[in-house]
C-alpha cells in the first residue's frame, strides 16, 4: 500500500554526449557485429578483418569535419580491404573500462515507508578490452559489467524503463540491415527479466525494446532478497554471454543491518574465438557456449577488474557486506583467501537466519548471496572462484585490501 509516496528515487543514467561521428562509428560495430552471429571459429579470421577494417574505418572518421562526416554518411562502406598490421584494431575501443566499480551501488535505504523507485536503464553495445590487448564486444546494461545495482525496499512500486540505446544517440545504426539480419545477429531486441518480479517473465514480455524503443514496466517487491536480473531476448543464453546481467536488492521492511563497507560483484563466464588470452577482437564463440567451455571466468567483466586501484578497499575493525552473483551460465565457487565469511545467506535468502563461519559458498546461475564479515588482520586477500585454474589461468581474481594496526595476537610468524 502506498500512500502519499515521497518523491520517486532516480537512478543515474550515464549520458554523455554522443556526435554525428560516434554514432556512424557505432554503426560501424553494428556491422561487425552482425557477423558475431554465424561467428564460429572457421569464420574467426574473417571476422578480425571485418572487425580491423570498421576500426580503420572509425580512425578515418575521426578525421573529419561534419560535412564531410555527412557527405560520406551515405556512402557504401567497404569492409574488405586486406588487413595491415598497423591496424591490428587492439587499442581501438569504445570505452576505456568496461568493468563497474565494485562500490557503485546505492547506499542502504534507511526508510520506514513504502515509495516509487524508478530505474533509467538502456543497453549498449560496446567493444572494451577484457584484458590489454584482447578486445570483445560486450553487451550492457548502461554502458559496465554489471548493469546498475537496483535498491529497492519490500513493499515499493518498482518502474524499470528500459531504452534500446544510449539516450540522446542517434541509435546504434542498424539501418542498413534487414530486420532479419537484426534477429539473426541476435541484438533486434534486447530486455529485461528481474528475478524478484512475481509475474510472467520476469518482466520480459513486457520489456522487448527494439531499436529506439523504450518501454517501461511496473512491480510490486514483495519479496525482500537479493536477486539476478538478465537480458531475455533471443539468442538469450548469447545476450547474457556478453554482459546483460546485473542485481536487484530488496530490502526487508526493516532495513538490513548496518556495515561499514558494501561491495557488488558478479561472476561471469565468456566464451571468445580465440584462447584465453589470445591477442586482438574476439568475438562469441557460440559454440563453446553451447559447450559450456568458457575461455574465462570474470569478475564485473573484464581480467583484474577489481584490482590494484581497483581492489574492494576497508580498514581493519569494519564490517563489510559483499553481494556476489552469477549473471550467467556456470556456477561460482566463491572463496576470499585468508577469510571465513562471519554470516552467509544462500541464494539471495537473505531474512533467513544466516550460516556461520564459512569458507566457500557455490552460487547457482541466475542467483546471488550476501556475505558479511568483520576485517580483522590487515593485508591483501584474493577473491577467487575456488575451482582455481578458473581464477589462476582464466580471470577470476580480484582483491581486497585491509589497511589498519597489526593484530599480531590474531596473526603472526613465530619461530619454534
Ligand atoms: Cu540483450
Amino acid at each position: 500500500m502506498i500512500s502519499n509516496p515521497p518523491p520517486p528515487t532516480t537512478f543515474y543514467i550515464r549520458n554523455h554526449a554522443m556526435n554525428k561521428t560516434h554514432s556512424l562509428l557505432l554503426l560501424s560495430i553494428a556491422l561487425s557485429s552482425t557477423l558475431i552471429a554465424c561467428s564460429d571459429e572457421a569464420k574467426y579470421k574473417a571476422m578480425t578483418e571485418k572487425y580491423n577494417a570498421v576500426q580503420t574505418e572509425k580512425t578515418k572518421h575521426k578525421a573529419m569535419s561534419p560535412e564531410e562526416m555527412a557527405a560520406h554518411s551515405g556512402e557504401e562502406m567497404h569492409h574488405d580491404m586486406p588487413m595491415s598490421t598497423e591496424t591490428t584494431g587492439i587499442h581501438k575501443i569504445d570505452t576505456d573500462e568496461i568493468s563497474r566499480n565494485a562500490d557503485d551501488l546505492p547506499p542502504p535505504l534507511n526508510r520506514t515507508q513504502a515509495q516509487l523507485v524508478s530505474v533509467d536503464l538502456y543497453t549498449e553495445e560496446l567493444v572494451a578490452e577484457m584484458m590489454p590487448e584482447v578486445t570483445y564486444q560486450y553487451w550492457t546494461y548502461n554502458g559496465k559489467v554489471p548493469g546498475p545495482f537496483i535498491r529497492a525496499r519490500a513493499g515499493d512500486q518498482v518502474e524499470i524503463h528500459l531504452n534500446h540505446g544510449k539516450p540522446g544517440a542517434t541509435h546504434q545504426g542498424h539501418n542498413e540491415h534487414t530486420s532479419a539480419e537484426h534477429a539473426a545477429a541476435g541484438h533486434s531486441a534486447h530486455s529485461i527479466d528481474l528475478h524478484s518480479v512475481a509475474g510472467s517473465g520476469g518482466g520480459a514480455p513486457l520489456m522487448q525494446v527494439g531499436q529506439g524503443e523504450e518501454k517501461s514496466f511496473s512491480f510490486k517487491a514483495m519479496h525482500p532478497g537479493i536477486y539476478v536480473y538478465h537480458c531475455a531476448s533471443p539468442h538469450v543464453p548469447s545476450h547474457i554471454a556478453n554482459g546483460m546481467y546485473g542485481m536487484i536488492l530488496v530490502e526487508p521492511a526493516e532495513g538490513l543491518a548496518k556495515v561499514d563497507r558494501e561491495f557488488y560483484v558478479m561472476q561471469g563466464d565468456f566464451y571468445t574465438t580465440g584462447k584465453y588470452g589470445a591477442k586482438g577482437f574476439q568475438a562469441l564463440s557460440k559454440e563453446k557456449l553451447l559447450a559450456e567451455q568458457p575461455d574465462y571466468f570474470l569478475f564485473n567483466g573484464r581480467v583484474n577488474s577489481l584490482s590494484g586501484d581497483r581492489a574492494l578497499k576497508a580498514k581493519v575493525g569494519e564490517k563489510i557486506r559483499l553481494f556476489v552473483g552469477v549473471g550467467s551460465h556456470i556456477a561460482a565457487n566463491f572463496h576470499i583467501i585468508g577469510i571465513v565469511f562471519d554470516k552467509l545467506y544462500k541464494d539471495g535468502a537473505i531474512t533467513n537466519p544466516p550460516l556461520k563461519d564459512v569458507q566457500t559458498t557455490t552460487i547457482s546461475p541466475g542467483s546471488a548471496v550476501m556475505i558479511e564479515f568483520t576485517a580483522e588482520v590487515p593485508g591483501k586477500y584474493l577473491l577467487v572462484d575456488h575451482s582455481l585454474s578458473r581464477a589462476i589461468d582464466k580471470g577470476a581474481l580480484a582483491e581486497l585490501i585491509i589497511e589498519g594496526a597489526e593484530q599480531p595476537e590474531l596473526y603472526r610468524q613465530v619461530s619454534r
